[in-house]
């Protein structure tokens, strides 16, 4: 177990992230719930995770599943209920195993009380809570488009204004430039934090600043002054884990985000990797294949730019994102192999890795007829897709690569109905496959996914070089392989992944003949050839 009275423990940290919605449900209702992340607890004890990354549970009207919160302070029925969320918080100390909450800062609900109020009267003193625009109805003080399709704008009668929303109309977004919210926010996260959680996920905390009459929403004028104060407040006063999920930040900003002082938080949640494979100024819809020589260049930029002087969070799968094995593996013939190279890949780095539920066990994408899909954002794009003329073909493939839905749906836990997560009905389909691919299946199996992780976070725990090395890159131009090297004082590290389906020529690198293997997804092979989809560790002293 880390020691989680040092400052910086989470520098050696695996997180584990769960979305409630789809973990494990005891009661038939169909949707995950609190006891159901305790009843698994010991899961991942033996996986090996420190802290969880817990979407939100907070109570909500569930429009955007839990991101549009109506009280922070308490736990939606859904799950289940405070004396729940205290149970949890104490059962994972036991287990060395921390909880962070997913906060939603830049907006609430639209059912929140404060903007229940803030909607009755321009003099309501909750009205300034939220940012709002004089106008006529049917012509938005401007032109700028929520994240999930339509105007920002939303027109209240009460107070003839426009309220502004980055995301849905049913999430309103909050007024940072107003001190009394933001010390609300703070008097709230004090609270949590005298409850024991060890750590925040703070949600698109790069828009909180915003200046919606210059369009401007990520990065904003104000952006780090509000973190630094946010952070003097609250997180500073304890030993937390921060993370903030910030799209827009660059490795410059990064820097600010992480800054070693702590004046910020621990470590930014960026995306540059990620949004590679769409297509420029479009939407995440609108695909391009991977460039992968640009894929290792930007992994490689952001090691070592972060190197002694930030910190990155180490991730490929999270509930808003298609399922890696699916999207850049291959989760066919190569299932098995592919999601281990890309585990090898990632935990290789310097950072913290994040598993999303089911990425240790390998879990796939799925097709869904369209009146399956649950996402708001996947349905709207439907609808607006539909209404501009794209062909159903182009739509459901869209969907099939990208939607939110395919990271959603329950977790397979083994291979009585409904793989174990509900005896209801879920509230998102059980992927089929799930009589294959399931923890029960894994977790005993030596050459399993699972194990492979428990390997792979195991490694990071004992091998300094993980935490401490440097990073360089190696066959930069090649277009199937990706080689790094890892150095500290005393250790290399050698990681080689081959992103093919095909056998790869490849030659160990000069004085690396004697070095130790310290994971591979194949038996050691014959020299000068990598496997499809092979990827192996080695470790020397220098
Ligand atoms: O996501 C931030 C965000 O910008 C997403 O809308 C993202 O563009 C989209 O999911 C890509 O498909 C965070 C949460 O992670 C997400 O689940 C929420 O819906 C969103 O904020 C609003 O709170």
């Amino acid at each position: 177990m880390l020691d989680k009275t040092k400052r910086n423990w989470w520098r050696q940290a695996v997180a584990y992230q769960i979305y409630p919605k789809s973990f494990q449900d005891t009661t038939g209702s169909g949707t995950g719930d609190l006891q159901g992340i305790i009843r698994r607890l010991d899961y991942l004890a033996a996986l090996g995770v420190d802290v969880i990354w817990l979407s939100p549970v907070f109570a909500s009207p569930q429009v955007d599943n839990g991101y549009d919160i109506s009280d922070y302070r308490a736990i939606d029925p859904l799950y289940g209920s405070l004396a729940d969320m205290d149970a949890l918080i104490s059962e994972g100390k036991k287990r060395g195993i921390g909880i962070m909450l997913d906060l939603v800062l830049n907006h609430s609900s639209d059912r929140h009380p404060w903007f229940e109020a803030a909607r009755t009267s321009r003099d309501n003193p909750y009205h300034d809570y939220y940012v709002w625009r004089d106008g006529v109805p049917g012509t938005p003080p401007n032109g700028m488009k929520a994240s999930f399709g339509g105007s920002a704008w939303e027109w209240v009668p009460e107070v003839k204004q426009y309220y502004f929303h980055q995301f849905a109309p049913q999430q309103p977004d909050l007024n940072w430039e107003n001190p009394r919210l933001r010390r609300e926010l703070y008097d709230m996260i004090l609270w949590w934090m005298d409850r024991g959680v060890e750590g925040f996920r703070l949600d698109v905390i790069d828009q909180i600043a915003k200046e919606p009459d210059r369009e401007i929403t990520a990065n904003g004028p104000r952006l780090h002054e509000f973190l630094r104060e946010l952070s003097a407040e609250t997180f500073q006063k304890g030993c937390l884990v921060t993370v903030g999920e910030a799209w827009g930040a660059d490795i410059e900003r990064a820097k600010l985000y992480s800054a070693p002082d702590g004046s910020e938080l621990s470590m930014v949640f960026q995306f540059e990797q990620i949004m590679l494979d769409q297509q420029p100024g479009k939407e995440k819809w609108d695909l391009q294949p991977l460039p992968f020589v640009e894929l290792k260049k930007s992994f490689a930029r952001w090691q070592q730019g972060l190197h002694g002087c930030g910190f990155n969070s180490l991730f490929l799968n999270n509930h808003d994102l298609p399922r890696t094995v699916s999207h850049w593996g291959n989760d066919g013939k190569w299932r098995v192999q592919s999601a281990k190279l890309l585990a090898t890949m990632l935990h290789g780095m310097e950072g913290m890795p994040y598993v999303f539920q089911g990425e240790e066990l390998g879990m796939t994408n799925i097709r869904l007829p369209i009146e399956g899909y649950r996402d708001l954002e996947s349905l709207n794009m439907y609808r607006e897709r539909k209404a501009a003329g794209y062909p159903e073909a182009e739509i459901m493939a869209s969907l099939y690569a990208k939607s939110r839905d395919n990271a959603r749906t329950p977790m397979q836990w083994d291979d009585s109905p409904n793989a174990g997560f509900t005896t209801g009905t879920p509230w998102l389909s059980v992927n089929p496959n799930y009589t294959a691919i399931n923890a029960a299946r894994q977790v005993e199996a030596p050459d399993s996914v699972f194990s492979y992780y428990r390997q792979l976070i195991a490694l990071r725990k004992s091998h300094p070089v993980f935490t401490q090395g440097d990073f360089t890159l190696l066959e930069p131009e090649h277009p199937k392989l990706f080689v790094y090297r890892r150095q500290d004082d005393a250790h290399q590290l050698l990681v080689v992944c081959n992103f093919s389906d095909e056998e790869t020529p490849w030659t160990l690198p000069e004085g690396w003949a004697g070095a130790d293997r310290l994971i591979g997804n194949y038996a050691p092979g014959e020299p000068g050839r990598l496997r499809p989809w092979e990827a192996l560790m080695l470790e020397q002293p220098l």
